[in-house]
This record gives structure tokens, C-alpha cells and sequence, in this order.
């Protein structure tokens, strides 16, 4: 409860700050997008992990805030670094289902996009399986998609209701779980599971990314089966705005 209250003053404070990581074509051999994801530097306990602190978010609603604030942001920082770039990348952004219950979420995107002057195509939003998620919910995603933002998939193949999420959500992208890429070099049925959700995403005609790619052998084997898009220590760690200036400066 007294890391709930804090949570509350964390973004006057501004404890909260967004690390970027870059997702990587392995065929064109470049960066392709990047995932903002969220850090609370705590005053005195340090920094505490989003795995800890988003379910407190959503259980105190301050997930409403907190999401509209990293939206915010991310869409602003990725429109500034489109001046400096000749191929716009595009940010992802993670959602929480509990924004898709605030029924103003749609319009607060709209006037997001336009005050930044981020084109929505730019904009990636990444949903995690839920199978609790009602039609209103399914309606403000696929309202969403009809903008021209672009939804993915999270952690996909570790819950559920993989298929059918598929068949019922306006989904443009699969991030591959990084549970299986983990087993790659040790674990057949990963790499049967890989093989397969790569076959899947074929299917559906959606793009897929694999999350959590540490190691050369990892990347060659996704790269071998189809998975061409790369997201991992292997290339880039989560960081700063700045060192993502510095990257992208250096591969232009
Ligand atoms: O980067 P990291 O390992 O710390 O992320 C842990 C978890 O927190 C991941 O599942 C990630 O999707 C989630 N996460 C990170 N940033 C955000 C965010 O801005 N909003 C939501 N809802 N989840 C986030
Ligand atoms: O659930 P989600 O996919 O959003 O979680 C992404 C999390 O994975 C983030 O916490 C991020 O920091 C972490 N991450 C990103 N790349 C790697 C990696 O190569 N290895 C490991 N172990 N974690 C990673
Ligand atoms: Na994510």
C-alpha cells in the first residue's frame, strides 16, 4: 500500500523514465523500430521493475495516467528523432488491457498522435494474450487498427488462447515469447514451438519478432526459419534516449 501511495507521486516526482529498445532487421541488416519500456527510479528502494510495479498500477488505476504519460512521451521522442532519420522508424508502445476499459483511450490516442505530429503507422501498440478481454475492449482495438496504428501480439504462444486471439483481434504482428528462443540451442520442443508460431504467423499473414535474443546461434536459427526480426541483448540492451541518438547516427 506505501509503494502504492509512492507510485502515485513517482510521476510528479519524475521517478518514471522510458528505455528504448531497438528491433533489428536481419535481412536488411538495420533497426526497424524501437520498444519503449518503463523504469521507476525509486528514491530510496532504487529501481523497481515494471513486472512489479504495472500490476500495482492496474489494481490502484493508475495505469490510466501512467500509460497516457509513456504514450505520450514515446510519440513525442520518436517524432524527433523522424527529423533526423531518412527511413522513420516505427515505436511500440506496451498497453495495458485495463486502458483499453477507459472509454475515452481511443480519443486520448487521436489527440496524442496529433499533438506530437506522429503519423499513426509509426505507432505500434503491444497487447499481452488476455482472454478476459470483452467486445468493448476488442472494439477500441479495432478502432485503433483502423487508424493505422499497428497491434501486436506480446508473449505470444505462453498463454492460451493463442489461436482463436488471432482470429478474433485485429492483430498486425506475433512477438515471439522469449521462453522459447531461450531453449533454442538445448530444447527440441522449442524449437518445434519456434517452427511452429513462425508457420503460424505465416498463416495469418501477420509479421513476427523474436523478443529475448542473446546469442548468435539464436538469431541464426530464427533467421533460418523465417523469424527475421530481431529484438535482444544479442544487438541492443534496453537504453537511453540519447545512447538511441548515438546508435541510429551511427548506422545511417
Ligand atoms: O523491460 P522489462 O523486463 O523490465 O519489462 C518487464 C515487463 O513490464 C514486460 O512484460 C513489459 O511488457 C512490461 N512493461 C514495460 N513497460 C511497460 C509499459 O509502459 N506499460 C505496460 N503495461 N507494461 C510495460
Ligand atoms: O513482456 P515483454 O516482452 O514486454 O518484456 C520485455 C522484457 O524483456 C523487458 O524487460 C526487457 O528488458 C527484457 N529483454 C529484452 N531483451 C532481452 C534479452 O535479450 N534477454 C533477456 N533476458 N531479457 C530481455
Ligand atoms: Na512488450
Amino acid at each position: 500500500l506505501e509503494m502504492g501511495n509512492h507510485l502515485r507521486q513517482a510521476m510528479d516526482r519524475n521517478e518514471l523514465e522510458i528505455v528504448y529498445q531497438p528491433q533489428v532487421d536481419c535481412m536488411q541488416g538495420k533497426i526497424i523500430g524501437v520498444e519503449a519500456l518503463l523504469r521507476w527510479k525509486h528514491t530510496t528502494k532504487g529501481y523497481i521493475s515494471p513486472a512489479v510495479f504495472i500490476p500495482l498500477a492496474e489494481e490502484m488505476g493508475l495505469i490510466v495516467p501512467i500509460g497516457e504519460w509513456i504514450l505520450r512521451r514515446a510519440c513525442s521522442q520518436m517524432k524527433a528523432w523522424h527529423h533526423m532519420l531518412e527511413q522513420p522508424l516505427a515505436i511500440s508502445v506496451n498497453l495495458s488491457v485495463r486502458q483499453l476499459h477507459d472509454e475515452r483511450f481511443v480519443d486520448k490516442v487521436c489527440h496524442i498522435l496529433e499533438e506530437t505530429g506522429l503519423e499513426a503507422k509509426y505507432l505500434e501498440m503491444e497487447i499481452t494474450e488476455n482472454v478476459a478481454m470483452k467486445d468493448e475492449q476488442l472494439d477500441a482495438l479495432r478502432h485503433l487498427r483502423h487508424m493505422g496504428i499497428a497491434i501486436s501480439v506480446d508473449d505470444f504462444g505462453t498463454h492460451y488462447s493463442s489461436l482463436s486471439y488471432l482470429k478474433r483481434f485485429p492483430v498486425t504482428k506475433i512477438k515471439l515469447d522469449q521462453s522459447f528462443v531461450r531453449g533454442v540451442q538445448s530444447d527440441d520442443k522449442d524449437r518445434a514451438m519456434i517452427k511452429a508460431i513462425i508457420s503460424v504467423a505465416n498463416s495469418f499473414q501477420l509479421e513476427i519478432i523474436a523478443e529475448g535474443v542473446e546469442t548468435e546461434e539464436q538469431a541464426s536459427f530464427l533467421v533460418e526459419n523465417g523469424c527475421r526480426q530481431i529484438q535482444g541483448y544479442y544487438f541492443f540492451r534496453p537504453m537511453s534516449a540519447e545512447q538511441v541518438m548515438v546508435v541510429l547516427k551511427q548506422s545511417l
